[in-house]
């Protein structure tokens, strides 16, 4: 029976409508029958996109359906894709500070200790009910949405999807359908042990002992230093360089390659996975990659994939004449618009990078087109992120590249080169490394153009500067830009994680800028 009517339930109420669907497979269904104008869009995929897309133009007075197959709205991130990173990389950064500082102070003896990661993937998954419900809850009761989800939605021209047997039109569809991590195509893919980011929450049957990754990007390395951190052995491999498609700085890559090494971790670069090798179980127990000196097997109970996503866009290009570019991604214009009019797309279905900010601004900006305005969405700069045990952030030019770009560039860092035993940065969630272990507590590196004085990079390993990168990342790009007086003129919250404002003030008196 569908329900059709507008519905006020408590986040409780919504948790257990979804438990109730995953039980029984029915559909959840919010709809204003008393609306009767034709719907601005049609969102098909409630992910990231979808969920803030539709948000913004219900906030604009416009009217949206968002159709998704999961029984919750967000997509794959509170599911099996960034909220358990999150759980994992916290968990990894509480064991990283637990190891070292192992039988000291408070904290217990861990010598040898192996952690259950298959533990922790249960407590995710246990937990994950709670993020679904904030979204249908939000999305309902908040934001006063009209959604079809638990559903199949057909999509059959440019204004027109069945789901449930029933035909919906609209001025435009918004695709938001998103990617799935691809399988190398090597020989041995299929065994038993082999996980990628989505396998291991939704189907991890038993505890992985020896670990091989494969890949050399943020997903190889967030996953990889969590396994290290809950006691595994642990090798990346990657067919290239680490962090090779990162604007990563060559000194930010430095600190964490060798922070990760620091701890136990096995980098192999330049060495692709070209076999996977079984047992007489047809479980996996070795990788084997290629080598400048041939091939070498690495035994292992557990592989795990992180070699890239695919966009879901067969069947939807196919069924609507939408241009696909190599990685299979919908072209779209900055408008989100793809080729065909009125069918916009947005997230992941549009390639890299793979990031919120991309799918959630997408939803919006398509939201925004539709609704009559012409909004384009810049993609010429962002701040980025990834996680170790540390948190790893950065905005702007690399040294080299602004090196490449300016003639006269400052660079205020600290530890200063090879310098390593310094305790700088420090600041809260650092505060023991530093104490304890100095050349543990972070690296931090702001590049400026030194006649302009503008601040052009920032880069920066530690805990806690993340927040402030998404806010500094939009100050530089404005066009006044943001310099070292200006850092030198802020008021700190000591001890601030990332320590610019107090280190640019000690060399801001300066009228000929040097380094720091
Ligand atoms: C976050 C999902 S887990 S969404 O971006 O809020 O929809």
């Amino acid at each position: 029976m569908l329900r059709t009517e507008r519905v006020n339930a408590t986040f409780h109420g919504r948790v257990d409508e979804i438990h109730e669907a995953f039980r029984s497979g029915g559909p959840i269904i919010q709809l204003h029958p008393e609306d009767n104008r034709e719907f601005d869009a049609i969102f098909v995929g409630g992910g990231a996109g979808g969920r803030f897309g539709s948000a913004y133009m219900r906030a604009m007075g416009g009217r949206q359906l968002t159709i998704d197959s999961w029984p919750f709205l967000g997509g794959s991130c509170p599911h099996n894709a960034c909220v358990p990173h999150h759980v994992f990389s916290d968990c990894a950064a509480e064991l990283d500070l637990m190891r070292w500082f192992s039988g000291q102070l408070f904290f217990p003896d861990m010598t040898g200790k192996q952690v259950s990661i298959k533990q922790i993937v249960d407590f995710f998954k246990d937990g994950r009910i709670g993020a679904h419900g904030i979204m249908n809850y939000q999305s309902a009761e908040q934001l006063d949405m009209e959604f079809i989800l638990n559903a199949r939605a057909m999509v059959l021209d440019a204004h027109t999807v069945e789901v449930l047997g029933q035909r919906y039109t609209a001025k435009n569809l918004i695709l938001g359908l998103g990617a799935l991590p691809i399988y190398p195509d090597v020989p041995g893919i299929d065994l038993k042990g082999i996980y990628t980011n989505v396998d291991l929450v939704e189907t991890l049957a038993e505890e992985p002992r020896q670990i091989v990754v494969v890949g050399g990007g943020k997903t190889a390395v967030e996953y990889g230093c969590f396994f290290r951190a809950c006691g595994r052995e642990t090798t990346l491999v990657t067919r290239s360089r680490m962090f090779a498609d990162l604007n990563l700085d060559h000194s930010i890559r430095e600190y964490v390659l060798r922070n990760m090494t620091l701890r136990g971790m096995t980098l192999m670069e330049s060495t692709p996975l070209v076999e996977v090798l079984g047992d007489e179980s047809g479980h996996v127990r070795a990788a084997v990659v290629e080598t400048p000196d041939g091939r070498l097997e690495l035994p292992c109970d557990f592989l795990f994939l992180a070699t890239g996503l695919r966009p879901v866009s067969d069947e939807i290009a196919q069924t609507l004449g939408l241009e696909t570019g190599p990685r299979g991604e919908v072209v779209v214009n900055s408008r989100q618009q793809t080729n065909v009019p009125n069918v916009y797309a947005i997230g992941d279905l549009t390639g890299p990078p793979y990031e919120m900010w991309r799918a959630r601004k997408g939803g919006m900006v398509a939201a925004r087109n539709c609704m009559g305005e012409e909004v384009h969405h810049d993609m010429s700069h962002y701040p980025d992120f990834l996680h170790t045990t540390y948190e790893v952030s950065w905005l702007g030019l690399t040294e080299e590249q602004a090196r490449a770009q300016y003639p006269n560039v400052i660079v205020i860092q600290m530890p200063p080169d090879g310098l390593w035993d310094i305790p700088l940065p420090v600041a809260d969630r650092t505060m023991l490394y530093a104490f304890r272990y100095p050349e543990l507590s972070g690296f931090q590196k702001c590049i400026i153009d030194g006649d302009s004085r503008r601040v052009v990079g920032m880069h920066h390993v530690g805990h806690g500067a993340k927040d402030a990168f998404q806010y500094l990342d939009w100050m530089i790009h404005t066009e006044r830009g943001f310099t070292i007086d200006d850092m030198a003129d802020l008021k700190e919250l000591f001890l601030n994680p990332d320590h610019f404002i107090q280190l640019c003030r000690l060399r801001a008196g300066h009228r000929q800028l040097i380094n720091l």
